[in-house]
């Protein structure tokens, strides 16, 4: 039996958590989900006491611990190699744009913060941000 919990914030604040939401949703894995809200008295006491970098998302595998959405993502892809293309140039490809979009976009992100469902409600499925 496999236990698996991602904490997260939010995914509809947060970017971070929203990415290492969705590749685990896209595993079809079954897990455990704990939201931690930030901004709260004790959002910071809450985080630290799961994870060792002090921020979320966080990923418990069978009681192993996985820290920053990026490795998160490369851990499940490991595991489920059909989340990036087969092709070695297409997956470098792939792979670029994670990185980039990973440690770039600094003006971008904090000039348009993330709010998905302020953009478009049509599209977004409330209940499950
Ligand atoms: N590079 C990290 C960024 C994680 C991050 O900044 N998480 C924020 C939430 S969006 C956090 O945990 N902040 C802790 C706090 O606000 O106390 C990742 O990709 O996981």
């Amino acid at each position: 039996m496999t236990d698996t919990l991602l904490v997260i914030s939010n995914q509809n604040y947060s970017s971070w958590s929203m990415r290492a939401w969705l590749a685990l949703k896209l595993t079809g894995l079954p897990f455990e989900l704990k939201k931690i809200y930030l901004r709260k008295s004790d959002t910071s006491h809450q985080i630290t006491e799961l994870s060792p970098s002090g921020k979320v998302p966080l990923l418990r595998h069978n009681g192993h611990l996985i820290w920053d959405s990026l490795a998160i993502g490369l851990f499940l892809v490991e595991q489920f190699p059909h989340l990036l293309p087969q092709d070695k140039n297409l997956r470098a490809t792939a792979l670029s744009i994670i990185c980039e979009m990973h440690s770039g976009f600094q003006s971008m992100r904090s000039i348009i913060t993330m709010d998905m469902t302020s953009r478009n409600l049509t599209y977004a499925n409330t209940d499950a941000l």
